[in-house]
């Protein structure tokens, strides 16, 4: 079975790609397990040598893998740059690894005490559609480091760059086995890595609902899981804030990636003495968001993934709902959605507890500091959020208080490959990047050796 890939900006037929099948799957898997005591035992400095040749190889293809990006999935060209690049930097960061596996010695009585960090063995990656390349990297890099196997599943409608890095790894001598790309549906492929024994963990980014599924699944073999779901993320302006800084930079915070971002902060809450002249600023940076062509330089947005999920995002804006004002998009072929501001007035307005997963914000006020914490906690969610304040105090107050992985004040920023990224709550479970991650493929094992005379 074949998939056709769009190009969701024109609607055009890229080309097809073949879908791997359960038997395929598991064929792949064995190579996989086949391949792990010769990776595991390659020599750290080489096993590093390695990944640094293989961020090189990505280095030297940025270009490339951004103009497929941009064809694939309808990133700008601007984004595409950025995450070609943080594939390159986060191969380099966890290139340091190897060399730094280092286990404990553990004073006890008659003997040594030592612990040893081993691989976990095969790994299985399911990456969404919203941001292939970056989350490929997030989970095959470390894993790689830490001498496990890696089997990754893109999302069936965007394989193209991951298949891209497949061939950079080995043209870097990264073996065949070691990291393998099977383009697939989830159902297939990423169901045979839930169920697969041979897999050791299941590194999961996507959907909460489809993580839930994961995490029972794996439980039937208390296989490791690591999930990177939804998020409803808040961006708190209160009145002592740069409110100019604050509203031009809101569009970004929620309409990059046409808004298919987990970190999108979908909901503007905004202190009630400032919200009328916040919406004023808005509306002037939500109409200034450049919408069109992903491959021009100077583009913003671009489209939406699919012509379905484009209906999706329609389907939460009935007609009568409070539309404050909208942005543009092009007319004609591709799946585009303008940036669109809403009002609901209702707590439990879908618009403002469900993940729409495209370029619509809500914005609500509030009174006061307590009220804007219970507003933002009041989802199923804790990804990431932003608080703009002037106030210091209040700033690390309410950092502390909002249940979210990943916060920033006066500014929208949430990833940083050396800095950990993951969720509260129902946003997921463990966390990526940043110094720790590699732990997360690795076992402990503990080894006594004793000193007693025989
Ligand atoms: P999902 O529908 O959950 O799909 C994600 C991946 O899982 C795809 O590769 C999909 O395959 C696969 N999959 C689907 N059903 C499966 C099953 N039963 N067993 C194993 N794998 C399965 O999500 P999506 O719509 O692509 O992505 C959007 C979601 O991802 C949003 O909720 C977003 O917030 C979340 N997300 C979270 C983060 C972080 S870091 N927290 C980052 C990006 C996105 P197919 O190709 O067949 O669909």
């Amino acid at each position: 079975m074949s998939h056709a890939v769009i190009n969701p900006a024109t609607e055009q037929e890229i080309r097809t790609v073949e879908l791997t099948s359960a038997e395929e799957t598991d064929a792949a898997i064995a190579r996989a397990e086949a391949a792990l005591p010769a990776w595991r035992d390659v020599a750290p400095g080489d096993r590093a040598r390695l990944l640094r040749r293989f961020a090189d190889a990505v280095d030297a293809d940025i270009e490339n893998l951004a103009r497929l990006e941009v064809a694939n999935s309808g990133h700008t060209i601007g984004n595409a740059r950025w995450e070609a690049g943080n594939v390159r930097d986060v191969l380099h960061y966890y290139a340091a690894a190897p060399e730094r596996l280092t286990g404990k010695q553990i004073p006890v009585p008659g003997g040594v005490n030592v612990t040893f960090a081993e691989p976990l063995g095969v790994v299985g990656v399911i990456v969404p559609w919203n941001f292939p390349m970056p989350i490929a990297g997030w989970g095959f890099a470390p894993a790689l480091a830490a001498g496990n196997t890696v089997v990754l599943k893109p999302a069936e409608l965007t394989p193209l760059t991951a298949l891209r890095l497949a061939e950079l790894a080995r043209e870097a001598g990264i073996p065949e086995d070691v990291f393998q790309v099977l383009p697939g549906k989830g159902s297939v492929v990423g169901q045979r890595f839930v169920e697969h024994p041979a897999v050791r963990k299941v590194v999961f980014t996507g959907s909460t609902e489809v993580g839930k599924q994961i995490m029972a699944g794996c439980a039937a073999q208390v296989k490791r899981v690591t999930l990177e779901l939804g998020g409803k993320n808040a961006n708190i302006v209160f009145a002592d804030a740069d409110l100019e800084r604050a509203a031009a930079t809101a569009p970004y915070g929620v309409f990059d990636n046409a808004g298919q971002d987990c970190c999108a902060r979908s909901r503007i809450l905004v202190q009630a003495s400032v919200y009328d002249r916040f919406l004023e600023l808005l509306e002037p940076a939500v109409k200034g968001v450049v919408v069109g062509d992903p491959g021009q330089e100077a583009t913003e947005m671009g489209p939406l993934i699919s012509a379905e999920h484009r209906q999706r995002v329609a389907s939460y804006l009935p007609d009568d709902t409070p539309v404050a004002f909208r942005g543009s998009a092009p007319e004609g072929p591709g799946f585009w959605f303008p940036p669109t501001v809403v009002t609901p007035s209702s707590a439990s307005d879908p618009l403002l507890t469900e993940e729409v997963f495209g370029p619509i914000v809500a914005v609500v006020p509030f009174a006061d500091e307590a009220e804007a914490v219970a507003m933002a906690n009041d989802t199923a969610y804790g990804l990431s959020g932003s608080i703009w304040t002037s106030d210091v105090g209040r700033a690390l107050r309410v950092s502390r208080g909002v249940e979210a992985g990943n916060l920033s004040v006066n500014s929208h920023a949430s990833v940083r490959y050396w800095t950990p990224f993951g969720g509260f709550k129902q946003s997921g479970l463990g966390r990526e990047l940043g110094p720790d991650a590699v732990e997360a493929f690795t076992e402990t094992k503990n080894v006594f050796i004793s000193t007693e005379g025989s």
